[in-house]
């Protein structure tokens, strides 16, 4: 298996024999990663079995380990997206690499455009539940996977004990890559959206088919089309991720630390 093989290079590049955690750090995490931790070794993704090149700005590309505490955690820069053209199967591969590479809990972050009413500009929100519109799975064959507390109501808990001011939505995934219109943002509210993406739902799903516990979360970088009355644009996304970097940084720190 090709995620075995990833696992195996992952231990043999970085010396660390098993990672605990992964944190894959979609964009506008990139900066957050400096406040987890020097690492203690890097890889070009590129050179990992399986692995694409993530499109993901600064310093993507890149898997780091690092130890927090006692726990070892492996940081994947950047992910690759199906509106890149990757099938589900690339896409999650990163994942599954992190979980034979020994990870029990992979911790899933993004940028998301916020559809709630309240949400605000730079604000982490954590992932209670999502709605997959991608039309795509990872799965294939009779895996009838449960994903009811799929975001592990735990580690929500203890994220809003390092984080008392974080609130919960439901985030949409959608393929993209052009954002949605003001139509399709009022039929994703009345979904019960509260998030709209592109990305994270597929990694979810594998995650919770080979028994990992996922904890997302999503960096409002901009209010979605129609919330309010401006445009959209990826420089936004960017602005907001370095903006928030410290706050993130210290949230996925604490978390490493406790888990
Ligand atoms: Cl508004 N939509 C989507 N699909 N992805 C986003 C976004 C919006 N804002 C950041 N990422």
């Amino acid at each position: 298996m090709l995620a075995e093989q990833a696992a195996e290079a992952i231990a043999e590049r970085t010396g660390v024999p098993r990672h605990r955690v992964a944190v894959v750090l979609g964009s506008g995490w990139q900066e957050a990663a400096a406040e987890i931790g020097t690492p203690v070794a890097s890889v070009p993704m590129p050179e990992l079995p399986g692995f694409g090149t993530p499109s993901a700005q600064g310093h993507g590309g890149m898997v780091h380990s690092v130890t927090v505490g006692d726990t070892p955690a492996l940081l994947l820069m950047g992910r690759q997206h199906l509106y890149e053209g990757y099938q589900p199967a690339d896409v999650v591969h990163p994942v599954a690499a992190a979980i034979a590479a020994g990870a029990e809990i992979v911790l899933l972050t993004n940028a998301a455009g916020g559809i709630r009413e309240g949400l605000r500009v730079g604000e982490p929100v954590l992932i209670n539940d999502h709605l997959n519109l991608t039309g795509r799975t990872p799965l294939t064959g009779a895996t009838f996977v449960d994903l009811v507390d799929a975001w592990d109501p735990e580690l929500r808990s203890l994220a809003k004990e390092i984080d008392p001011s974080l609130t919960e939505g439901v985030y949409a995934g959608l393929t993209g890559p052009q954002y949605e219109t003001p139509a399709e943002i009022r039929m994703l509210r009345t979904m019960g959206a509260d998030l709209v993406g592109m990305s994270t739902v597929l990694e979810a799903i594998a995650c919770r088919a080979l028994g990992a516990r996922v904890l997302g979360i999503s960096l409002v970088t901009n209010l979605a089309a129609g919330v309010t009355g401006g445009h959209l644009s990826h420089a936004e996304v960017l602005a907001e991720g370095h903006a928030a970097a410290p706050r993130l940084g210290k949230l996925l720190r604490g978390v490493l630390e406790r888990v």
